[in-house]
């Protein structure tokens, strides 16, 4: 419920915040060289390895856009990884079925979903960007679409991702899992030397879904979402919430109109919890604004991320909304 009080500053910010956008029209706010500036950060223990990835080319003056796909492939790869690429869990029929997207600073993304047989899908949605006049190529054709493209076509399902399936038909029964095992979606995001700003998401999704099954984290606007000219967001959890609100697009608008990326990634979190059993799941969100600014917030404690800064490289714990558990 919107009150008189919460509605006068919600129009006092909106103001601020249109003022703001007018000074940056304006170019009174150029590109700061600031902390954090420029930075890797991105969702999860398996950030590490990723971030090195990615920072190794951004250190070398690349761009962006290919320090993302970079650090996101390793998770992809890695057969330890059993919410991402190869190895990760399988839907419910032993199908492990894939969803990616990534977006450049220009505002171009691409994005494939329910891919199977392909170990980096960020790399097929990269083409969908880049080699097609679509953002998002879906199932059979955005296999087609790999095989063509010169992608191999390989069994992702490893024994170990089998043999939890086998142990799960036991009871077959589907509870999604709060994800405080820290294995899960990838979302990655960079600011190059430039300061421009590109962002990826990539994984297998929920284990045991049905089959054909899409979340969040292949549709630009739920699962990852970036603009230039304020910063970028990634989602982790329970894909069907972040759908429901497209909560990425929501933190990005949020730190538009004003937000730091830490009060964004907590309005975002509360619009979930507002409307939905939020004592079921999990969902994170993970924010950098143009200036380095970060932040990172979820529903239940244990949701972790990694920031490469230049300087180091490490874990980090989110800020959560369910205080009382
Ligand atoms: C999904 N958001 O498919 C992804 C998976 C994930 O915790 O992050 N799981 O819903």
């Amino acid at each position: 419920m919107i009150n008189r009080r919460k509605f006068l500053l919600a129009t006092t910010l909106a103001s601020a915040a249109s003022m703001l956008n007018l000074k940056r029209a304006a170019g009174k706010f150029s590109v700061q060289k600031g902390k954090g500036k420029p930075m890797v950060i991105s969702t999860w223990n398996h950030g590490m390895p990723a971030n090195e990835a990615a920072w190794k080319i951004i250190e070398a003056g690349g761009k962006a856009i290919d320090a993302v796909e970079a650090g996101v492939k390793v998770p992809e790869s890695d057969p330890e990884s059993n919410s991402v690429g190869y190895g990760g869990y399988p839907d419910r029929d032993g199908n492990v079925t894939l969803d990616a997207c990534i977006m450049d600073e220009t505002g171009n993304c691409g994005s494939v979903s329910f891919l199977q047989h392909i170990v980096h899908p960020i790399s097929v949605a990269r083409k969908v960007m880049e080699n097609t006049p679509h953002v998002m190529l879906s199932g059979e054709g955005a296999l087609k679409f790999a095989l063509d493209q010169g992608f191999k076509k390989e069994n992702l399902l490893t024994d170990k991702a089998k043999a939890a399936w086998v142990k799960w038909l036991e009871s077959g029964k589907y509870k999604p899992m709060i994800n405080k095992e820290n294995h899960d979606t990838i979302g990655l995001l960079v600011i190059d030397q430039k300061g421009d700003i590109s962002g990826a998401c990539t994984t297998s999704g929920l284990a045991w879904k049905y089959y054909g099954r899409v979340g969040d984290s292949p549709i630009i606007g739920a699962g990852m979402f970036v603009d230039n000219e304020v910063g970028g967001a990634v989602a982790t959890g329970m894909g069907e919430a972040v759908l429901k609100t497209l909560g990425t697009f929501l933190v990005v608008e949020l730190m538009r109109n004003g937000a730091t990326p830490q009060e964004a990634c907590e309005e975002a979190v509360k619009r979930i919890a507002a409307k939905q059993n939020a004592k079921d799941f999990q969902v994170g969100y993970l924010a950098l604004d143009k200036s380095g600014n970060h932040g990172a917030h979820c529903i239940h404690k244990g949701f972790s991320y990694a920031l490469h800064n230049g300087v180091q490289n490490k874990m980090h714990d989110a800020s959560f909304h369910l205080k009382d558990e």
